[in-house]
């Protein structure tokens, strides 16, 4: 496996690539360009800036997170087909300075959505809380005014303020599209870029949908074992594969996440690995170690290793820690933990396997 760090790029991230560089065991960066509106091509100049900020600090960057997914394409409108195009160039110009992996979700409007972004455990830390009753009882539009007075106007990755001008049109256009379409509008997606993923060799690993529950009426797709399975025989070539985040596929209980990492392991090209503790109410995402959450990630991190995993991981959300300040989820202290954690896990299996 590759070790990598998501960093939001330059001028967009409060860690520095020269303390992320600091970190570990690390083999690249994750990034993207997070201001850059979904539908827009992503030019050469910029994909060749992203390539210099990076090897200008020492690492590498072969994974981006994420190349966004115009609403259009998802809602199967008219208009898709030029969208679809610019992804395409986009993909070009990635490939051109060395991108491996694409990952992007599928989600309707919205990414993620917790109801808490800073939310105090008994230690001092805060975390991300995902309350059902909260969640149940506001409005998207509620949600993310809360996010922009409790982020201090920080730009959050999936809550963008391009996706957030018009939430609540776009919301009501999913009312008049069934799941079926929705699907049909993802393989329509898929058969226009797979052949060209195979050209530029680029994986393309959507990622599961966060939470793995129904928000605002909005459907899920990527949510469960039986979902992946027919996402992916939407399009059966390898290059159409999955980002297997732990944290997203373990808010179900159901979802048994060994398991589904070594039933699709030949097609996941992207983990993100995090923890998280069952409340009540919902979750809250905790450090990385099993005994700190409710996921077994020992056994998660076992099922990568025994199954032959030689892609990218990254640790996932971690706690704000000794009083860092910065995006939810993403500061440098709890997910470099994160990281020495799994590759503790990792040199053991190795060893006791007899390998060097
Ligand atoms: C999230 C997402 O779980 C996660 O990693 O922070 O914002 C994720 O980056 C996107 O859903 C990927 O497209
Ligand atoms: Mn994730």
């Amino acid at each position: 496996m590759k070790m990598t760090f998501r960093w939001f790029g330059e001028g967009q991230d409060p860690i520095s690539l020269e303390h992320i560089r600091q970190i570990p065991c690390l083999d690249g960066v994750v990034t993207s360009l997070l201001t850059k509106p979904a539908g827009e091509v992503w030019t050469k100049d910029e994909c060749l800036g992203i390539r210099r900020a990076v090897e200008g600090a020492g690492l590498k960057a072969e994974v981006i997170e994420s190349v966004n997914i115009h609403e259009d394409i998802k809602l199967g409108a008219d208009t898709r087909g030029a969208i679809i195009e610019n992804y395409i160039e986009t993909m070009k110009n990635l490939a051109e300075i060395g991108i491996k992996v694409i990952c992007y979700n599928f989600m309707p409007v919205l990414d993620w959505a917790r109801s808490h972004l800073y939310y105090d455990l008994p230690d001092g830390s805060n975390t991300m809380y995902f309350s059902r009753e909260f969640i149940e009882n506001t409005t998207p539009k509620e949600l993310a005014a809360k996010y922009a007075a409790d982020s201090g106007g920080m730009d959050l990755p999936g809550w963008e303020p391009e996706r957030l001008r018009h939430i609540e049109a776009t919301i009501g256009k999913y009312k008049d599209i069934s799941s079926d379409q929705y699907w049909e509008n993802a393989r329509y997606f898929l058969d226009k870029i797979i052949p060209w993923a195979e050209r530029l060799d680029i994986r393309m690993a959507i990622h599961p949908d966060d939470p793995p529950r129904p928000i605002f009426g909005l459907g899920r797709m990527i949510n469960s074992k039986a979902n992946i399975e027919r996402f992916l025989g939407l399009n059966g070539s390898p290059y159409n594969g999955i980002t297997l985040c732990t944290g997203s596929l373990g808010a179900d209980k159901n979802n048994n996440i060994p398991d589904i990492i070594k039933t699709f392991a030949d097609r996941i090209y992207f983990a993100h690995i995090r923890n998280l503790r069952f409340t009540e109410d919902g979750f809250y995402e905790s450090a990385h170690p099993t005994e700190c959450g409710s996921l077994d990630m020992f056994a998660i991190v076992r099922a990568f290793y025994e199954t032959g995993f030689d892609w990218y991981i990254r640790p996932d959300h971690g706690r704000m820690i000794w009083g860092e300040k910065g995006r939810p989820g993403y500061g440098l202290y709890d997910r470099a933990l994160g990281i020495t954690y799994i590759t503790g896990i990792w040199e053991t299996l190795r060893r006791l396997d007899g390998r060097e």
